[in-house]
């Protein structure tokens, strides 16, 4: 017989037992009808004298996706969280979790006041709320130290990492992983456990912690999650559960949460999680199916076109790497293979995995070779005629549906495209290096690309593990583009008075990584260079230029490789150099400048101002489609910080 709770929250019995089902596409999110519908069954089953027991399970591939984050910053209709949750544990009949599927933030809260949790083999948990800013607020900090321990549940409430079905059977977290029928046998354990005390897991003691090896874990954990609040606060609620009662440590963790929920990291961090989701969707795409791609044809071996290679080998496609000579392939092959040996050092790839990628992978000088590849990626010298050339050999080589992709960061692919004759098979790929670590792709969508040829760059940077972003045409992309105007905005700074060190302390103190000019001088003066020698003569005379880079390139300071640029590396450590002071003072006075202090906050704002400012030139001329798009790019290639929101969300756009 099906009962029906609510519109996402139905159960039937079997043999005495409730079995209640949570339907609410697309990840099983705990909305307020799912939280009634749950609260409802378990009243249901506390006055029913048929049901001994309970078991809850998502329909799906997910057990609870969370809270539905779309209700944050609207009153939280009732019943909230909590209570379903206290409702859960207190439940005099034993209440069975079958995690079905990922039991996230909120849905891993209510497995954990269930009595007993079984997880199926690919079922994954988490408490992944520091990832938006906030902490569990729904018992989460509370209940996961009394199964796993502090120091395994602050490290996931801090890290909001995902564990697999088998690591939380060690950590205590679940008590067993089905082999078969998940439900049958949550079903079994809820007629073994009726009539049993229930195992509560509140009211499980929490166990010693050892205090080194808790700040040890700690101090990782804050090193990782600079400048953010979240995962301080998960640290102490976790911790402080062994100090005190459940519902102290209950009052404490919802206070905490509805103070984290509203401050500025989270809704950046909110904004970030749907951005990402909004990037995939283009229009004009909506039904347009990719082409299929099994077999991927690198051309260029060198730093970029290698971790290309070991990105496509860690998705599962099979890589034709090719380079112009027997020896530059082989160089190619060194560098891939010391890439998937980093890997297996590190511990992210084991020995077999390695092995797999490498029997994926043909090396060749031959550009034949590539005559039954499905997509062509290019990432060969940074050179027009280079380019162009390649590609009017891959036409006569490759099958007429291959896709030709092209890495290029500066030069207009649509020139590329003219000079192939089927420019509808052209689509830019720009990957950001190391491309095998870069989430960020952006997907350039040339005049002639046809949609089923940029659908399947999406699917393929999707497929890679990427976060693909499309642009445009125009010079620099999107990431380039606002990233030109942050290094212009930044050399007017000195102009005006400030000094390069100034402005990275600056902006490490708004939440980068590295200030600009560190950021320069690791990346290397020249390119930029080199780029504004060939469009001076074009250059805007009326225009405000500033000539201090060049003055640095001219005396061979051309960054971190060279020992010297904007700063100086004496045994490679960053630092100040009076030579580039005076030689900032002498650009100061050569246009009558008389420098004032600048501080840190006009640094900050005329830094952003110029990146929004860039940003709404782009969506103007349709080279980005959404302003949250261009914040995807600053947040990913460009180390803004994510827990800003990016340039548009930080300047209100
Ligand atoms: N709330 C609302 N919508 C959500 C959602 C959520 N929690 N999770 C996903 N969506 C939407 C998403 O925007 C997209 O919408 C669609 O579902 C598919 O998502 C009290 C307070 C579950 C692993 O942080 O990690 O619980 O674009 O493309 O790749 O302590 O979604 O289709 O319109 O990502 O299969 C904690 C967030 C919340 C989990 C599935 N939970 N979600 O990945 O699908 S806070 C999370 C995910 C909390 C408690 C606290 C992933 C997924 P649209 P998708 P997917």
């Amino acid at each position: 017989m099906k009962l029906t709770f609510s519109q996402t929250v139905t159960g039937n019995i079997s043999g005495g037992v409730l079995v209640v089902t949570i339907d609410n596409p697309p990840v099983n999110a705990a909305s307020a009808d799912m939280r009634q519908g749950l609260l409802a069954a378990i009243d249901n089953a506390a006055g029913s004298k048929e049901i001994s027991g309970v078991v809850i399970t998502g329909a799906g591939k997910t057990f609870v996706g969370g809270a539905d984050i779309r209700e944050f910053g609207k009153p939280m209709a009732e019943p909230v969280l909590p209570q379903v949750v206290d409702h859960v544990e207190a439940s005099r009949k034993p209440v069975v979790a079958a995690i079905n599927g990922a039991a996230l933030g909120g849905g891993l809260e209510i497995a954990l006041a269930c009595h007993h949790r079984i997880a199926a083999g690919s079922a994954k948990i988490a408490l992944p709320e520091v990832k938006l800013g906030i902490v569990p607020g729904a018992g989460g900090t509370q209940r996961l130290p009394r199964l796993a321990g502090v120091i395994a549940a602050a490290e996931m409430a801090a890290s909001g990492r995902m564990v697999g079905a088998a690591e939380a059977l060690a950590l205590g977290i679940v008590d067993e992983v089905a082999e078969g029928d998940l439900v049958a046998r949550a079903t079994a354990v809820a007629r073994e456990l009726a009539g049993k005390p229930p195992r509560r897991t509140g009211d499980l003691a929490v166990a010693a912690v050892d205090a080194e090896a808790f700040g040890a874990m700690a101090t990782k954990a804050l090193a990782r999650a600079r400048g953010q609040d979240a995962p301080g606060e998960a640290l102490r609620l976790v911790r402080s559960a062994a100090g005190r009662s459940l519902a102290e440590g209950l009052a404490d963790e919802r206070a905490t949460f509805l103070r984290l929920r509203d401050s500025d990291q989270s809704k950046a961090l909110r904004h970030v999680f749907f951005a990402e989701r909004a990037a995939a969707k283009v229009d004009g795409l909506e039904g347009v199916e990719p082409r299929a791609v099994s077999t991927i044809g690198i051309v260029g071996l060198g730093l970029m076109g290698s971790g290309i290679v070991v990105a496509a080998l860690d998705a599962g496609y099979a890589v034709i790497g090719v380079d112009a000579t027997a020896e530059a392939a082989r160089k190619g092959r060194e560098r891939i293979a010391a890439l998937l040996d980093r890997n297996v050092a590190s511990g992210r790839l084991d020995a077999e995995g390695r092995e797999q990628r490498l029997a994926l992978l043909t090396i060749s000088h031959r550009m034949e070779d590539l005559a039954d590849v499905d997509l062509v990626i290019e990432a060969v010298f940074d050179d027009l005629d280079v380019k162009t050339d390649l590609f009017r050999r891959l036409e006569g080589i490759v099958r007429p549906d291959a896709v030709l992709a092209t890495n290029t960061s500066y030069l207009d692919p649509d020139l590329l495209a003219a000079a192939a004759p089927h420019p509808e098979r052209v689509v830019g790929l720009h990957f950001f290096s190391p491309a095998n670590i870069m989430r960020l792709v952006e997907v350039v969508n040339c005049a002639k690309t046809a949609p089923d040829v940029l659908a399947t760059g999406l699917a393929v940077a999707k497929k890679l593990g990427k976060l693909p972003v499309v642009t445009g045409v125009c010079e620099g992309f999107i990431g380039n583009s606002i990233f030109s105007a942050y290094r212009r905005e930044a050399e007017f700074l000195l102009e005006d008075g400030a000094l390069p060190q100034d402005i990275d302390v600056a902006m490490e103190g708004y939440g980068f990584a590295m200030g600009p000019f560190a950021v320069f001088d690791l990346a290397g003066l020249e390119i930029a260079w080199a780029r504004r020698k060939r469009q001076a003569a074009a250059r805007d005379p009326n225009e405000r230029y500033v000539g201090i880079a060049d003055r640095l390139c001219e005396a061979g300071r051309f960054g971190q490789k060279s020992g010297r640029g904007w700063y100086a590396y004496p045994d490679g450590k960053r630092t100040v150099d009076p030579e580039v002071t005076a030689m900032i003072e002498a650009a100061r006075a050569k246009k009558g400048i008389s420098p004032r202090e600048i501080k840190p906050d006009e640094i900050v704002l005329r830094l952003l101002g110029a990146m929004a400012a860039e940003g709404e030139k782009l969506l103007a001329g349709n080279i980005a489609r959404r302003a949250s798009d261009i914040d995807l790019v600053m947040i990913n290639g460009y180390g803004f910080p994510a827990y800003m929101g990016g340039p548009m969300f930080a300047a209100g756009k």
